[in-house]
């Protein structure tokens, strides 16, 4: 038997930012320079052994991506570092293939003491794009904040990490070897997600929607979701061939951003047009936690989705017929939820951009359903951001009300009103510049309120505050609102996510009753002021917005 070597090798301190909400996210060269990722690895564990006092050998670490360029060789280093640092029992999705909702079932299911995601979402992938590495902990969920920080702070002090000196592992069988003290096993990566989906969805509806012949398309953009797709639609339920496109994972996303979103979805958007298109369309982004819902020639914002999905589900899913505790948005998300929420007796809260905020709630019992503008829509089955279970919602909804898509939101807006919504975005803008354009607007957030704009009074103009109902923590500063006395607000904030140079978010909601006004009508007096507001020409040099979703 060969003996493992564990190599102890010196290092600078880690140079990087501060990982924000998704964790740490660079460009792929980035991660490739000697030492990048295996500092930010080597922190993890130090974390988790210094400042949590975890023995490390009698836990389970799950390790899995959305099969972009470097995914694979990030996952030989991780597990080589695994093995070297004594973690107990090492998890591998195979072909290095774990979706991040699939991560998080994984991580629940198997209770392990955390994962380490390797993806940048829906930015596109290849040596010259994104790449990311996140750690879910014990709840299955993205590490909060001051988890992060922890991690960031064992960066900086760092002087050596462990490494083994093995041969590559296998990745393509599933089976379990012994490297050094570690065993090491690779998994089936559809097996607990497929598991969670039968114990939520009722697949004998679903099996016989698709029997008598309901016609959907998904569109996998080449991310991780495609497998996970054809297994469940195609293989599970009985969806004709075909039904899943673009369903294989590309290290480069076949050259296209897998961001599911009107701007990047355009195929399938022109599928879905037409008396003979598809009676439901869906597409996730690269690691399969983002979704888009299309009906015949019809767009249904996230906001929207969130609020059919809570509204219906205690009917329509078997997984939440007991009802649900409360329900969840983010802050900059339209409102739509709120009024779904009044309406079934429960509590919506309103938390800041990302999904470990709703994190907390679902460990409390306070949360069950929850959404975000940016595509994003899950539940307590899981702590991430869920693509494809928002589709086996939105099929197990249709298998039940036997409506198009666009009546069942229509019925939606008929109850409470529509919610026109639209987030526009700048990429790419400078840092500094940006970031003193924020500045001065907040400052004069005081002498806003009772000012008129849009043809309505400003009732409330702040940055966005949040205290966390469970542990009392409070986040500052988590974006500009403006709210109007008719109800519509525009809030702007910065990315947290962007790789290059700072992004500016704009969202603007208005509420009205009329429901087939043009969005970019509605909206235009509200897009007018914010550009007024904002000033873009001359701060940050720009009058229009890159991508407007
Ligand atoms: C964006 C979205 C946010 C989402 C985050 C992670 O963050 O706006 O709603 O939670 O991405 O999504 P930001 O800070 O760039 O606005 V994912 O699919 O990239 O994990
Ligand atoms: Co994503």
């Amino acid at each position: 038997m060969v003996r493992e070597i564990v190599h102890r090798i010196a290092t600078t301190p880690f140079e990087g930012q501060r990982p924000g909400t998704s964790g740490l996210r660079k460009k792929t060269r980035v991660f490739m320079q000697p030492h990048y990722l295996e500092n930010f690895v080597q922190s993890i564990f130090n974390c988790l052994r210094e400042d949590d006092g975890a023995d490390l050998r009698k836990e389970i670490l799950i390790i899995g991506g959305d099969g972009r360029y470097f995914n694979r060789q990030a996952i030989q280093t991780i597990v080589r570092m695994c093995a070297a640092n004594g973690v107990g029992k090492i998890l591998v999705g195979r072909g290095g293939i774990l979706s991040t909702p699939a991560m998080s079932a994984a991580i629940r299911r198997r209770g392990a003491i955390g994962g380490i995601l390797l993806s940048a979402s829906h930015n596109p992938g290849g040596i010259d794009g994104d790449f990311g590495v996140k750690f879910n902990a014990r709840n299955g969920g993205p590490a909060p904040q001051k988890l992060t920080d922890r991690i960031y702070g064992h960066t900086q002090v760092l002087k050596d990490y462990l490494m083994l000196g093995s041969p590559d592992l296998e990745l393509d069988r599933i089976g379990s070897i012994r490297l050094a003290g570690s065993e090491v096993e690779v998994i089936d990566p559809l097996a607990d997600y497929t598991a969670v989906m039968e114990s939520l969805f009722d697949f004998d509806i679903l099996r016989a929607l698709f029997r008598s012949g309901f016609h959907m398309v998904f569109d996998g953009m080449h991310g991780v979701t495609g497998p996970y797709a054809r297994h469940i639609l195609e293989g599970c339920l009985g969806a004709p061939e075909g039904t899943v496109i673009r369903g294989v994972p590309l290290e480069d996303f076949g050259g296209h951003h897998p961001d599911p979103n009107l701007a990047h979805a355009a195929e399938l958007i022109e599928r879905m047009d037409g008396p003979d298109a598809p009676e439901l369309g869906a597409a996730c982004d690269g690691d399969g936690d983002r979704n888009l819902i299309l009906g015949r020639g019809f767009f249904v914002t996230p906001g929207d989705s969130v609020a059919v999905i809570a509204r219906h589900a205690p009917e329509c899913i078997p997984g939440y017929r007991g009802g649900l505790s409360g329900v969840a948005r983010s802050m900059p998300t339209s409102t739509a939820l709120d009024r779904v929420a009044r309406r079934m007796g429960i509590p919506c809260h309103e938390t800041p951009t990302g999904w470990k905020f709703f994190g907390n709630l679902m460990d409390a019992g306070k949360c069950t359903i929850c959404g975000e503008e940016s595509f994003g829509t899950g539940s307590d089955h899981v702590r991430e951001k869920d693509g494809l279970w928002a589709v086996l919602s939105w099929l197990s909804i249709l298998a039940v009300i036997k409506k198009p898509v666009s009546d069942v939101v229509k019925d939606l807006w008929l109850e409470d009103g529509r919610s026109y919504f639209q987030r526009h975005d700048y990429e790419g803008l400078d840092v500094t510049a940006a970031g003193n354009m924020i500045e001065s607007i907040r400052e004069g957030l005081p002498s806003l309120e009772g000012t008129e704009i849009a043809g309505s009074t400003v009732t409330m103009a702040d940055d966005f505050s949040y205290v966390d109902p469970v542990d009392g923590s409070v986040s500052r500063r988590q974006g500009i609102r403006i709210i109007l006395s008719d109800g519509s607000r525009i809030v702007f904030r910065l990315s947290g996510t962007g790789t290059e140079g700072a992004t500016l978010r704009l969202y603007f909601e208005r509420l009205r009753f009329d429901w087939d006004a043009g969005s970019d009508s509605v909206l235009q007096p509200l897009i007018d002021a914010a550009q007024n507001l904002l000033q873009l020409r001359s701060r940050v040099g720009r009058d229009r917005p890159t991508v407007i979703t």
